[in-house]
């Protein structure tokens, strides 16, 4: 046998890579063994040297296109535990032996002749340690900043190198579809989710038919008609909370799966998206527990007397359709309350975040959600798992939050057979700067409400009305607090900033980018792709972009973007910057800065949005209503509004009188 080494992992895209493949570039070469060697370190729990070396005493060994070694697959439950048919990926694999020879080998290969030339001694070594079969695709291994932290705490979590010589597996995840408790096998359509940091493939997914579907329904139908249908409202809030708390337990593994699918700052999955994920099922628990029911005492004059008082049911089978950019966030928010007014749900992710769900359903057996309570199914909107789902006549309501003009796909949807729907959708939010606001904590404000998850977050600020007296200083503030943000991974900690979900969507947002151009707009700051070298030129990047010169009525600041964009735009007096403000299709949430407290009140008290916030900017209340006017939605959540909406009140006369 002889020695190889991988090259950056580009070359297994397409599988077979050539036999007895040699680097052409050493300093990549030992980039790609280093982060298999931190892997395998952190598998066999030895230390890993700081300059990204393995520990001096192993080796490691990396052969490609070998005759596939046998191999023993692992039955955990977990997440990442799919490598399901190595053979179809299969290219290689690294060994790791006890040898401090093979260190050596490595540290001193300067030239790829002596890599290449190396043979290996062909026969069975005692001094190996483990081995670890490796499917690779591209870019898992092979990009210098590249995640190797969450690959490693992956693979940690399912790859079981127990005894020394044990041969273990590991692959690029499958996602599965959970129904009625588990997780069922593949159904023919996998789909491929990539990082929008640097084009890798993240995990294939299952993507749901039609008879998953049938299925998803059909497990939650059972579950309402057997233990869950009569369970209590205690019991329900004990549940939320134990779900919390495994949430919590789960934290490394809901962040890695939130980074790897959306490349957000660590900061900001930790903050806020996961964080919320446990603060949404414990507040409903709070919700639920404290909820009373309405009750009249009826006295008719002719001395009849009653007691009316109403029943809250639960809707049934709950469709829960989500989006993208605060995907776990958003899904808790809906299915915390659904469960703790005792629905079902049958919940589908966004095809761009699959990871996190599926975490969900993991915690979801943890706590002891009875099995079909939680249901998830992968797959993309029209004619798939989005459609199939919101089409079905086993579906008792539809809770949705994305696109208006998916909103509206499903409004039609759920026509069919009459379902009520709640509808958190698009925004195209203004901001209103008064001349006699505190300016710093007016950027400071400004900077996140349109830069926070660049731009993709539906409360984020497109539209930016400053009184003009302050216009200059508002927008030169501004501008260089767009200039500071940084871009880069997600685990680093300088960076401020990740990329767009997708080069799909990065593609819209630049094409408003050259609109505004057409339409009057100066790019301040920003207005194109941001040169972020070689290894990220694959992933969704875009530059922070600010403009001024766009007249009110330019198509771009009219229609939701959904990047990190924002038009500046100067205004006389109060009358003009309420006018401005409200006159768009949308009415999802506005925000004002003001040092004057009254006009604060009396302007937000004019807005016609689901919510308004004086100098902050999403600032939540689970408790507090959450929604949209126009084409930003139907209906609200939080507190008992998401009580109303998941149960079917049923009201009860009770005849007081003797006849
Ligand atoms: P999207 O509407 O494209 O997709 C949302 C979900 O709907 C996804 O799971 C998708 O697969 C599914 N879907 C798409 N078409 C469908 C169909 N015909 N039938 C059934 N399901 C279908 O939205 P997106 O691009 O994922 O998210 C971005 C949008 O979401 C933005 O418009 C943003 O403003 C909005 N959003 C709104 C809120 C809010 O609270 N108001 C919150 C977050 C995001
Ligand atoms: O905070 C929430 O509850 C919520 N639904 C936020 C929505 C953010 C939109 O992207």
């Amino acid at each position: 046998m002889r020695a190889l080494l991988f090259e950056q992992c580009n070359c297994f895209r397409y599988q077979q890579v050539p036999a007895r493949y040699v680097s052409a570039d050493r300093n990549r070469s030992r980039s790609c063994v280093s982060k298999l060697g931190y892997v395998l370190c952190r598998l066999l729990k030895v230390s890993h040297d700081s300059s990204g070396m393995i520990d001096e005493n192993f080796g490691i060994r990396c052969e490609a296109n070998t005759p596939r070694p046998p191999f023993k697959k692992r039955g955990s439950q977990s997440l990442f535990d799919l490598a399901q048919s190595p053979t179809d990926h299969w290219l290689g694999y690294v060994e790791m032996s006890r040898s401090t020879d093979d260190a050596a080998l490595l540290r001193n290969c300067q030239h790829q002749d002596e890599v290449a030339n190396f043979e290996w001694p062909v026969q069975e070594r005692s001094d190996v340690h483990a081995k670890m079969i490796c499917p690779f695709r591209h870019g898992r291994f092979g990009n210098k900043h590249s995640t190797d932290m969450d690959v490693a705490r992956r693979l940690g979590d399912v790859t079981h190198i127990d005894n020394p010589g044990e041969v273990s597996t590991m692959a690029i995840p499958t996602l599965r579809n959970f129904v009625g408790g588990a997780f069922i096998d593949a159904t023919a359509a996998t789909f491929e989710k990539i990082s929008p940091v640097d084009g890798s493939v993240v995990s294939y997914v299952a993507e749901a038919d039609r008879g998953t579907i049938d299925m998803a329904v059909k497990a939650g139908r059972d579950a309402l008609q057997g233990r869950w249908g009569r369970s209590t409202v205690n019991e329900r809030a004990a549940l939320l909370r134990r779900i919390a708390d495994r949430i919590e337990a789960r934290f490394d593994d809901l962040l890695a799966a939130e980074i790897a699918d959306t490349g957000k700052p660590e900061a900001l999955a930790r903050d806020l998206d996961v964080a919320r994920a446990a603060a949404n099922f414990r507040a409903f628990a709070d919700i639920i527990s404290a909820e009373g029911l309405d009750s009249f005492l009826t006295e008719l004059p002719d001395g009849r007397r009653a007691l009316n008082y109403a029943l809250r049911r639960p809707l049934g089978v709950v469709a829960v359709v989500v989006p993208w950019n605060l995907p776990l966030l958003l899904l808790t928010w809906k299915v915390a309350p659904a469960i703790a007014c005792g629905n079902v749900v049958i919940v589908k992710p966004s095809e761009e975040t699959p990871s996190s769900a599926t975490v969900l359903a993991e915690i979801m057996v943890e706590a002891g959600v009875p099995d079909g309570v939680f249901n998830l199914v992968h797959g993309f909107g029209p004619n798939s798992a989005g459609e199939f789902l919101t089409t079905h006549e086993g579906i008792d309501g539809i809770t949705f939050t994305g696109e208006s003009s998916t909103g509206s796909a499903i409004m039609h949807a759920a026509a069919a057979n009459v379902r009520p729907v709640s509808f958190e959708l698009g925004g195209k939010n203004a901001a209103l700067v008064f001349a006699d606001t505190d300016i710093e904590r007016a950027i400071d404000g400004l900077t996140r409400s349109i830069f926070t998850n660049t731009g993709q977050v539906c409360l984020c600020t497109e539209r930016v009305y400053i009184q003009r007296p302050v216009f200059d200083e508002v927008v030169q503030g501004l501008a260089e607090r767009a200039k500071g943000l940084t871009l880069g991974r997600p685990r680093d900690a300088r960076t401020t900033t990740g990329p767009l979900i997708s080069l799909n969507h990065r593609q819209k947002v630049l094409s408003y980018l050259e609109r505004a151009q057409q339409q009057g707009g100066e790019a301040i700051v920003g207005g194109g792709i941001p040169n972020l070298g070689q290894e990220l030129s694959g992933g969704a990047w875009i530059e922070p972009t600010l403009w001024t010169g766009l007249s009110h009525d330019a198509p771009v600041m009219r229609e939701e973007i959904f990047g990190p964009v924002a038009g500046l735009i100067p205004f006389d007096d109060e009358e003009e910057a309420i006018r401005l403000a409200n006159d768009t299709k949308y009415g999802l949430a506005a925000s004002v800065w003001t040092s004057d407290l009254d006009r604060g009140h009396r302007v937000a008290g004019r807005m016609n949005t689901g919510i308004t916030w004086v100098n902050t900017w999403f600032l939540r209340d689970l408790r507090s209503p959450f929604g949209g006017a126009g084409l930003s939605g139907i209906g609200r959540e939080g507190g008992t509004h998401s009580l109303h909406f998941y149960t079917e009140p049923t009201n009860v006369c009770v005849n007081l009188s003797e006849v």
